[in-house]
């Protein structure tokens, strides 16, 4: 949010985003209480919800199922809806990826939700990596 006012200051009219995971918006959810005498940012805030640690997933602890959930994945349930309410912040939930770039428009602070899923992720991710690695054999054998 600050770097949302200070961005402002420095180039009026200019937009602010943030993307932002749902732990680390959990984490600082108080900040979005703002007083009726302080600036308001003209932000929106995305925060992609996989409810939980989604980076935790790539780390050789991830084999380790039961305690790995426990510790590392740390699924807590919070509505980010349910919150954006708390704070009289406008929601939206973004359901197809179609759908983001009509969701993040408009000014103001504003909350958008796209819900997201850590092991699919994880798995996509290991695709991903698998095929630049055989890329890069591929390039670089005789
Ligand atoms: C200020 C700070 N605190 C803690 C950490 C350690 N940390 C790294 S990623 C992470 C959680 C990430 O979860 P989330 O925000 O839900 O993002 P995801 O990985 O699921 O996309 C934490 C606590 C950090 N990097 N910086
Ligand atoms: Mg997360």
């Amino acid at each position: 949010a600050g770097a949302a006012l200070a961005h402002a200051a420095a180039h009026p009219g200019a937009q602010a985003f943030a993307l932002i995971g749902d732990l680390a918006f959990l984490h600082d959810a108080a900040g979005l209480a703002i007083g009726p005498a302080e600036p308001r940012p003209d932000l929106c805030l995305v925060v992609a919800n996989n409810d939980g640690g989604g980076i935790f997933e790539t780390l050789e602890q991830a084999a380790f199922d039961g305690v790995f959930e426990r510790l590392f994945g740390t699924p807590h349930g919070a509505s980010v809806e349910q919150l954006a309410a708390a704070f009289g912040v406008p929601y939206t939930l973004v359901e197809q990826a179609g759908e983001l770039a009509k969701a993040v428009s408009g000014t103001g602070l504003r909350i958008v939700e796209a819900r997201t899923d850590r092991a699919a992720n994880a798995a996509l991710r290991g695709r991903m990596r698998a095929a630049a690695t055989q890329a890069v054999v591929r390039a670089v054998s005789p």
